[in-house]
């Protein structure tokens, strides 16, 4: 097998992720990545029968049994992951009972999956209805759009306006429009079950205050 550390996969999250990080989308803690992978991007470096631990699902992930997904740690750094991805992101795959994760690799030194993952597991059942393409849920903290969130209508419509009229190019990147999630406690099933309901008509959801 070969060193998952030196695969394409985990070449483009780094990149990606030390971007976003100087970006300032992901401060300190901030945001995490869950990349739902072939078997193709992993095959030649992961024993899918070498389950190194479980980690409970407090929710029914039955839909996605068998499905593999690199998935970022909770309180780790993006600024790290290009460095040291083995401490900071894992690969795992959901278990037949729905109820687990078995870690395939990575989340090295006891590292658990990011305190968001009933939003990245639903929000995938939730767009793979939609979209067979689809793969990466990403979560951000990008600031201008926080602020608006403080002082704009939380409202899909009326969000999405303003949006598109801010720049001609938001109506090409998002012409599905934004959902908006007005604020609730983060990490949770039910902020999990409010976002992946909007997911069913656009693929970006914005978390008020947030
Ligand atoms: O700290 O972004 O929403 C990770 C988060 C939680
Ligand atoms: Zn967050």
């Amino acid at each position: 097998m070969k060193e998952f550390e030196k695969s394409k996969v985990i070449e483009e999250l780094g990149e990606i992720t030390s971007n976003m990080y100087r970006l300032g989308w992901n401060e300190r803690n901030g945001g995490n990545i869950s990349w739902l992978l072939d078997e193709e991007m992993y095959s030649d470096y992961i024993d899918p029968k070498n389950v190194k631990r479980t980690i409970p699902v407090e929710f029914d992930a039955g839909e996605l049994k068998g499905k593999v997904f690199l998935i970022t740690g909770t309180g780790k750094y993006f600024k790290d992951i290009e460095k040291h991805p083995a401490e900071n992101v894992g690969v795992v795959r959901i278990a037949d009972n729905g109820k687990e994760l078995e870690v395939l690799w990575g989340f090295e030194g006891n590292t658990r999956p990011t305190s968001e993952l009933p939003t990245h597991l639903m929000n995938h059942i939730a767009r793979l209805k939609v979209d067979p393409e689809h793969r990466v849920v990403m979560h951000c903290h990008p600031v201008n759009v926080i602020a608006m969130t403080f002082v704009h209508e939380q409202d899909d419509k009326a969000f999405t306006l303003s949006l598109w009229g801010t720049c001609t190019e938001c109506v090409l990147v998002f012409p599905d429009g934004v959902g908006v999630v007005p604020w609730m406690p983060a990490g949770t099933n039910a902020i999990a079950e409010a976002t992946a309901e909007k997911l069913h008509d656009c693929h970006i959801v914005i978390w008020g205050q947030h």
